[in-house]
């Protein structure tokens, strides 16, 4: 077995003291070492992130700001706090962040709770059109509590812009509607977001104007897609995907204001303690985002997402959108084979050592548990050393597993290729 993501030492020091639990994070830390990581919104953390998370930072209580605790003891944790904050501020370029959310979902939860009352009447894109459950979800708290409006893709073939956002039906829903909020950001859209035009359309219906970044923080950091700000008025992260921190949400923004209310909504609106061991590691993440390899690496992801696209097209999948510009792409399964799943292929492919996730392709046929597509990114390729070149082999891997329609000898002796391009490019 090999454990690339835990020092030998500590793992010999947990199989001590609690062996069941040790075999347990062995099994997974060899499982990462070994199979390609392809879901857009995963990574592999730098050693230093990893063991940020680790440290005496988690035994401490801090709720409030520095300089403004509810509990003694905190001088070293308003440090690391203040530090994190200058960090984000100074990575996206903006006044204001707050650090201390726990995850995306709940920094979005506070933006929504600093921004609206319950009932509000909000505008953003459906989760099957590639949203997020946040942005509005029925069974969600944003869908329950509040109004959720949709608007479209171009979901006509013949549109130069197919299954990309459709400004203007953007302008005529939120003409129709008079949202509170205009929301942009997504979880499976592979596209530049236009932020501008976005802050026209906001000020056209006098809506505030929210990007959820999660999935291109990384790429924003870097200057590799165009940075949502000065265009929205609350910009809200995870920590975790391409930006490649620890797991964690981050709330931004340049109006003073917003900020009073957003540190309201995160605590005590939303949350107790913050978890501080991962503030912490989010300070040490965005150093290193900082760093002019940062943005290689972004480069590399973009670059590699767009080899893998290709790839992918000349064996008949095709990628919705017609590309990508991003990390990720939406690939339509029933190019290839009309009848394979986005369930079969996740499953085919894990059994082959190709993790993914099935995801709804735009007005998808098939339910969400089942689906057309599969979504593939590359962030975590990119951090274990994958370039362009590396894409052909991975699409072939990605082929072979689905066209033997997941037979075990087959994905055995895929599963078997994996492993030894993984051996090639171990984990940092
Ligand atoms: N679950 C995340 C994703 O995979 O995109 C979003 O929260």
């Amino acid at each position: 077995m090999s454990h690339d993501l835990i020092a030998d030492s500590v793992l010999a020091f947990l199989r001590e003291r609690d062996p069941k639990a040790a075999e347990i994070l062995a099994a997974e830390s060899d499982r990462q070492a070994t199979t390609l990581e392809l879901i857009a919104s995963e990574n592999h953390a730098s050693p230093a992130v990893m063991h940020a998370m680790g440290t005496c930072f988690t035994n401490k209580y801090a709720e409030g700001y520095p300089g403004a605790r509810y509990y003694g003891g905190c001088a070293h944790h308003d440090q690391i706090e203040d530090l994190a904050r200058e960090r984000a501020k100074e990575l996206f370029g903006c006044q204001f962040a707050n650090v201390q959310p726990h995850s995306g979902a709940q920094a979005n939860a506070s933006a929504f709770l600093a921004m609206l009352k319950p009932g509000d009447t909000f505008c953003s894109l459906n989760l099957a059109d590639g949203g997020h459950l946040s942005h509005g979800l029925k069974v969600n708290m944003s869908g329950k509590w509040f109004n959720p409006v949709f608007y479209p893709l171009h979901y006509d073939e013949g549109h130069d812009e197919f299954e990309q956002i459709d400004y203007d039906a953007v302008e005529e829903v939120c003409r129709e509607h008079k949202p509170k909020l205009l929301m942009c950001g997504y979880s499976a859209y592979p596209r530049v977001i236009d932020f501008a035009r976005f802050r026209e359309i906001a000020d056209n219906c006098g809506a505030l104007l929210m990007a959820d970044i999660a999935h291109i923080a990384g790429l924003v950091a870097a200057g590799v897609h165009p940075s949502p700000f000065p265009h929205c008025d609350i910009v809200t992260t995870t920590t975790h995907k391409t930006l490649r921190g620890p797991r964690g949400g981050l709330v931004m923004t340049n109006d003073p204001e917003l900020a009073k209310k957003i540190d309201r909504a995160v605590f005590p609106g939303m949350q107790g303690g913050p978890l501080m061991h991962v503030v912490f590691a989010k300070a040490i993440a965005f150093g290193e985002a900082l760093s002019p390899e940062f943005r290689t690496y972004q480069q590399q992801v973009v670059k590699n997402a767009q080899a893998l696209a290709k790839a992918l097209t000349a064996r008949a999948y095709r990628i919705t959108s017609r590309g990508t510009d991003n990390h990720l792409m939406l690939v339509d399964l029933r190019t290839r084979d009309a009848d394979l799943t986005g369930a079969d292929a996740e499953l085919w492919l894990e059994r082959s050592g190709i993790i993914t996730n099935k995801n709804g392709v735009p007005q998808d046929p098939r339910p969400p548990k089942v689906t057309s597509g599969l979504r593939l990114g590359t962030p975590a390729l990119t951090t274990r050393g994958l370039t362009e070149g590396d894409m052909e082999t991975v699409a072939d891997l990605i082929d072979r597993a689905l066209a033997s329609k997941g037979d075990e000898g087959v994905c055995a002796q895929v599963r078997n290729d994996v492993a030894q391009m993984c051996g090639r490019f171990p984990l940092p």
